[in-house]
């Protein structure tokens, strides 16, 4: 036999300079779950190419070089929030001359011009406003639904749900109950931030507890909602905060299976009264991506928002763990609130040209995943 078939541990193909991470790189090859002691060195080392190594190991396994992204389009339809987060730039008081909110028939219009480009999916969420009520958000539900039977509406964080609860004094369980009836398909991941309550005081102590939002979010999947989940990072969070945050969603869904994907998300400081805060870069961008995929054994999927971390560090994403890209968008207020300098929307030939240019397979999905194929003028969804 030459000493070139001679079968090299995997773990001697990459260079391993921290040697911490070597135990890791074991249970990881071996499918083994990681601890938090080993979530806490993954975010504390500095041998990025390693846990980006360890993180893509575990995404080709899940999807080999499939990369996902869909036609989507974002409404928001009020910008009025009654609670003052620090972290928020996008809500305003009702009687701010800035705030805007849309009529339902806005609401359709809006919508209708994202369906000119076929898209897939609506993703509606926006402020909680005193006045709109459940019954004002279930019939802007029927009203997509009659006028867009074939788009999925991913709508409303579990904090608008906790918010239409307390206002319309039924449980969290009801209202889901309502909504879904109403037509909505499922539910985003935002609104999650960070679990600590010595952080959530904060940076945003007018919102339910982490503690609510994981309790809304399991009533939801007990009700065969699936639903995203995300967490916030990059402000006065700390390495065992992102860690419990993480262990705390792997948790839920071992118990519920019902998160769909996990998308991070950096804190844009802009106009937000924590602007002192420094911006995210590169680097933690692209750990926490590949932490997540590491920590996250039970999530199956993993999303560079290419809005949140501009379209060239979420290409790089999908080499450290990230298998989708988020979609078109068509029109983002949030993160442009905040600073962000993205654009507000890419074209379906974009998302295919940067996916294809990081050396992996683009697949069009629709909100749940399943395989969409187009014509000039129809799409068909694979089930
Ligand atoms: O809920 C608010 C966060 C979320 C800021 O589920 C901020 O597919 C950074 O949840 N800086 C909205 N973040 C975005 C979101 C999302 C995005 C893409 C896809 C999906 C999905 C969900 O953004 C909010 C809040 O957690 N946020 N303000 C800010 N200044």
């Amino acid at each position: 036999m030459s000493s070139c078939s001679t079968r090299v541990p995997e773990f001697m193909q990459v260079v391993i300079e921290d040697s911490r991470l070597r135990p890791i790189l074991e249970k990881v090859q071996s499918g083994g779950r990681l601890s938090c002691q080993d979530g806490l060195t993954l975010f504390q080392t500095p041998d990025i190419l390693a846990v980006g190594y360890m993180a893509n190991i575990v995404r080709e396994r899940l999807h080999g070089s499939v990369t996902y992204f869909n036609v989507n389009r974002h409404i928001n339809p009020t910008d009025v929030c009654v609670a003052s987060c620090r972290l928020c730039a996008f809500g305003k008081r009702v009687r701010d001359p800035r705030a805007y909110t849309m009529s339902l028939e806005e609401v359709w219009h809006r919508a209708g011009e994202g369906w000119s480009e076929a898209v897939t999916e609506f993703h509606i969420v926006g402020g909680l406003h005193p006045e709109l009520t459940l019954d004002w958000y279930c019939q802007m539900l029927r009203g997509l639904k009659e006028r867009f039977p074939q788009v999925h509406l991913k709508a409303f964080t579990m904090v608008e749900v906790g918010y239409l609860a307390q206002r319309s004094r039924l449980p969290v369980r009801e209202v889901l109950i309502r909504l879904r009836d109403a037509g909505m398909d499922s539910l985003p991941g935002g609104g999650a931030e960070i679990f600590s309550e010595r952080v959530r005081r904060i940076i945003c102590d007018h919102k339910i507890t982490g503690e609510q939002w994981l309790e809304t979010a399991r009533t939801a999947h007990e009700l065969g909602l699936r639903s995203n989940c995300t967490m916030l990072y990059g402000h006065i969070e700390n390495d065992a905060d992102r860690v419990d945050h993480l262990l705390k969603l792997r948790a839920l869904q071992d118990e519920t299976g019902g998160f769909v994907t996990y998308i991070p998300l950096a804190f844009h400081p802009d106009n937000t009264p924590l602007q002192h805060i420094p911006k995210t870069t590169g680097f933690l961008d692209i750990r926490n991506i590949a932490v997540a995929r590491l920590l996250l054994d039970n999530i199956p999927h993993i999303k560079a928002y290419w809005i949140m971390m501009t379209p060239w560090i979420a290409q790089i994403a999908l080499r450290f763990g990230a298998d989708d890209i988020d979609g078109t968008v068509v029109e983002e207020k949030i993160y442009h609130d905040a600073g962000a300098t993205t654009s507000q929307s890419l074209r379906r030939s974009e998302l295919l040209r940067l996916i294809r240019k990081a050396g992996r397979e683009p697949v069009e999905r629709d909100t749940l995943y399943r395989p969409v194929t187009r014509t000039e003028t129809t799409f068909t969804v694979l089930v």
